[in-house]
């Protein structure tokens, strides 16, 4: 299939670009670079050296004879996104191009209006180019978990039957937000919903849960290739956090008493998820929704993994409770169904000693890189 990637730099679109031009997809990358000037202004930086886009394109197409088609330009320009879905014609489109933190999104206002102005308008001119040049192609659009809150009832995939007044209907399940980004991620799904039911297009709403893990096996075969790390409080997540703490004896930052279970996946489910997607397109008109997430977890069960496998390894892990910067229940129900991607063939790669140790490995590797002042979460909600 002729696959475009855009956000195809990004942490999950890099390592899903060369999985899928592995499985002999001709692969297309559209990215803006937007998230190393991130770094900039934040101060940050991967905990693994990346190499720049064009020479890691370079490094991929010497090693396995693929080359990687690249678009540089930004998804808010309607005219840069026109010429490359008429340059490229893609049959699949997958959308990971987004500002994805959400402390970022909750910096201040300028931030959150950026936020979601880059989302909602990127998203918007991705459906318009699709009508408009490749009504057929399926767009795979990552969403995220975190649209459905935490709330005291199970969290189905998509949608749920209501019963009203003796009436029944399936409706697209009530979204309770926690921050101004994931609430840019409700606003595509009922952009995309309305796309499709309007002009008959093809989707599929992959509401991802937090991803742990760095490599697959086409990022870790040489440097070049790497993907990249976050560790910091705005864009670093959870347990690869806790893992870049341990490596340096900084006590892992649970936040509040580490209660807040979350849905978390491996990176190399991310990309085998993409791939059963591109595989299994909607219909004409349809808009599917599945909940791309493997195993939940509480935070606090994260850091205690990697406290007991650090532990294992002569390193010397502290568990800290830090102040919560965040507005957010830290002890709920939370019951969110994920079978639809398992029942198209994932084979999941569950939490194991080994892959925590992994981690651990490559940020111990890495530590001289790790700057300590990034690990607090300075961005707070209220
Ligand atoms: P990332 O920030 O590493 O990558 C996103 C990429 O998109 C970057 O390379 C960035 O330069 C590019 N981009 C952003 N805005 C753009 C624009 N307007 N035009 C062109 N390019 C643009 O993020 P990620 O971790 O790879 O996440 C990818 C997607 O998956 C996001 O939509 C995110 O919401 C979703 N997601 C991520 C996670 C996670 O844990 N990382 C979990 C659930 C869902
Ligand atoms: N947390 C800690 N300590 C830390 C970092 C986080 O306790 O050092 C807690 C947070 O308070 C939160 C949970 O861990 O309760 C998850 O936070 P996170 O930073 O790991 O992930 P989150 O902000 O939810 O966002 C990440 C990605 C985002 C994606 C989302 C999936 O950055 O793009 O949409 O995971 S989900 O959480 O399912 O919405």
């Amino acid at each position: 299939m002729r696959i475009l990637i855009l956000g195809g730099d990004g942490f999950c679109g890099w390592p899903t670009a060369l999985y899928l031009s592995h499985k002999g997809h001709s692969v297309a990358i559209l990215d803006n670079l937007i998230r190393r000037e991130w770094d900039i202004e934040l101060g940050a930086n991967s905990l693994t050296p990346i190499a720049a886009l064009n020479v890691r394109a370079d490094a991929w197409e010497k090693l396995s004879g693929r080359p990687l088609q690249i678009f540089i330009g930004d998804l808010q320009d309607y005219n840069f996104v026109s010429n490359a879905f008429q340059d490229f014609r893609p049959e699949a489109v997958v959308h990971f191009a987004e500002q994805r933190s959400a402390p970022y999104s909750m910096i201040d206002r300028s931030h959150a209006v950026f936020t979601q102005v880059n989302n909602v308008v990127g998203a918007l001119n991705v459906l318009f180019a699709m009508r408009e040049y490749t009504p057929d192609a399926h767009l795979i659009k990552l969403g995220t978990m975190g649209e459905y809150g935490t709330p005291n009832i199970d969290i189905e995939e998509g949608y749920l039957e209501i019963e009203h007044n003796g009436r029944k209907d399936v409706m697209p399940y009530p979204k309770q937000p926690g921050s101004f980004y994931h609430l840019s991620k409700v606003h595509d799904s009922h952009n995309i919903l309305f796309a499709c039911r309007i002009w008959g297009l093809r989707a599929t709403d992959l509401n991802q849960g937090v991803v742990y893990n760095v490599d697959t096996e086409e990022t870790n075969s040489e440097e070049a290739l790497y993907n990249r790390f976050d560790y910091d409080g705005v864009f670093g997540t959870a347990l690869n956090r806790f893992c870049a703490e341990t490596a340096i004896g900084y006590p892992m930052t649970v936040h509040g008493v580490g209660g807040q279970t979350r849905g978390f996946i491996d990176i190399r489910d991310t990309v085998r998820c993409i791939e059963i997607a591109a595989m299994n397109p909607a219909a004409q008109g349809e808009m599917k929704v599945y909940n791309q997430f493997t195993e939940q977890w509480s935070v606090l069960q994260l850091a205690e993994r990697v406290q007991s496998v650090a532990q294992q390894m002569g390193l010397h892990p502290e568990i800290s409770h830090v102040e919560n910067p965040r507005v957010e229940k830290e002890d709920h129900y939370y019951n969110a169904k994920h079978t639809k991607l398992i029942d198209l063939g994932l084979q999941p790669h569950l939490l194991t000693d080994e892959t925590i140790h992994g981690l651990l490995e490559k940020a111990v590797r890495y530590r001289d890189r790790i700057k300590m002042d990034l690990f607090p979460a300075r961005v707070r909600w209220s």
